[in-house]
């Protein structure tokens, strides 16, 4: 793995390919669906987005025809990705989302081009440190005139940054709830110990908003039943699955929100709101280091108090403990949500100063040399 030599060659690189392999849940297709969406609304290129499961991006765009080999949805041309990949040209630049392994026939077709595309493996988003050594490092292709680069999202000015909105809904302030029972919106995983969260909640009355899949059926082990229900003073709501825009509003609203995998957690950081994040499972506990690594960034500029609460729910909600430890830890939480509201605020600044996903791509991509870089280089 190389560094490529950088310089503003390029024509504009119009046509992008996005290619989805929906591995497990929304995070896969959520990430690729909101670039798509930003490269053309922003910065106007022609997209494609290859999906392997259009039925699951059904839920983040509902107006997707699930069996059509190719339409057209906000300016995107959404492709199904078959097992039998069609004849097409490659385009100017590829975004392979999260090491999906790109069909071979569209490899033989990025090879054929007489410049070759840039390539990029879009990788999953880390607060861990090593990442700013491994984004933009260049590696060639064994057997064809091709060169990937790596491309890592994440939290500080030397990664690829996060793809952020900013449509007059994505910075707009979100409503005074003043007089409203403050709200709690879920969407973990199915491992979550909602139940003991639940009891944790005490006697202030809590809205509770629950998402669908495993959080509701989480809830639904608990209670019985869709929902809604009632619990203690808490009232208890099933909501449906919210196209991307209106699951943003509801996280700008949210007293505290409770997001999960990649995705809903960088959105509720862009909410500005106080959130606990569900980090999606891994073999090994691997996942611990990457939520240790996130913590010492988001907690590094509070007070030592503060820093040891966040930390202290964050990982109560993401490790086997007691049900008293978990009160104990969402009492200190609960007490300290108004500083922590204001640092809410200002970990959104700093989001809102880093890289935006999108635009770091495009540049990148504009300062790559326009020949192989491997043979350039
Ligand atoms: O759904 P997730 O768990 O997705 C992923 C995948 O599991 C993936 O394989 C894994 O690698 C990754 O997590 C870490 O969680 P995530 O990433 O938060 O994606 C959810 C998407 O769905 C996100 O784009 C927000 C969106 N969403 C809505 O648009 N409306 C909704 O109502 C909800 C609840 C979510």
């Amino acid at each position: 793995l190389t560094s490529p030599p950088m310089q503003r060659t390029r024509p504009p690189l119009q046509s992008w390919d996005i290619f989805c392999r929906v591995i497990d849940n929304y995070g896969d297709a959520g990430v690729c669906w909101r670039l798509a969406r930003q490269l053309v609304r922003v910065h106007g290129k022609s997209v494609r987005l290859w999906i392997d499961q259009p039925a699951t991006l059904r839920a983040l765009c509902p107006t997707l025809v699930t069996d059509a080999a190719r339409q057209q949805q906000e300016g995107i041309t959404v492709c199904h990705w078959p097992a039998q990949f069609p004849a097409t040209t490659a385009a100017d630049v590829v975004i392979e989302a999260f090491a999906c392994d790109l069909p071979p026939p569209y490899l033989q077709a990025m090879a054929a081009r007489s410049t070759p595309p840039c390539w990029l493996n879009l990788e999953y988003l880390s607060a861990e440190p090593w990442i700013a050594d491994c984004h933009g490092l260049a590696s060639p292709h064994p057997s064809l005139p091709l060169t990937k680069y790596f491309f890592f999202p994440g939290f500080t000015a030397s990664s690829g940054g996060l793809l952020r909105e900013n449509t007059a809904a994505a910075t707009a302030t979100a409503a005074n709830s003043t007089g409203q029972p403050p709200s709690l919106n879920l969407f973990c995983y199915a491992n979550a110990p909602v139940a003991a969260l639940l009891n944790a909640l005490g006697n202030t009355s809590w809205r509770i908003n629950v998402s669908p899949g495993q959080p509701r059926q989480a809830l639904g082990s608990h209670f019985g039943g869709d929902g809604p229900w009632q619990h203690g003073h808490h009232h208890i709501n099933a909501l449906p699955f919210l196209a991307p825009d209106a699951y943003d509003a509801l996280l700008r609203q949210g007293t505290v929100n409770i997001v999960r995998g990649e995705d809903s957690f960088v959105r509720a950081q862009l909410a500005g709101r106080p959130f606990l994040w569900h980090i999606y499972p891994q073999a090994d506990n691997a996942h611990l280091d990457k939520l240790t690594a996130f913590l010492d960034l988001y907690t590094a500029d509070l007070a030592a108090e503060l820093a040891h609460i966040v930390r202290a729910i964050f990982l109560a909600w993401n490790t086997p403990v007691t049900a008293a430890h978990l009160a104990a830890c969402w009492h200190d939480f609960h007490a300290a949500l108004p500083a922590l509201a204001a640092h809410a605020r200002c970990w959104q600044a700093h989001c809102q100063q880093l890289p935006e996903l999108s635009a770091a791509l495009v540049d990148f991509c504009q300062r790559l040399p326009s020949g192989h870089p491997g043979l350039t280089a």
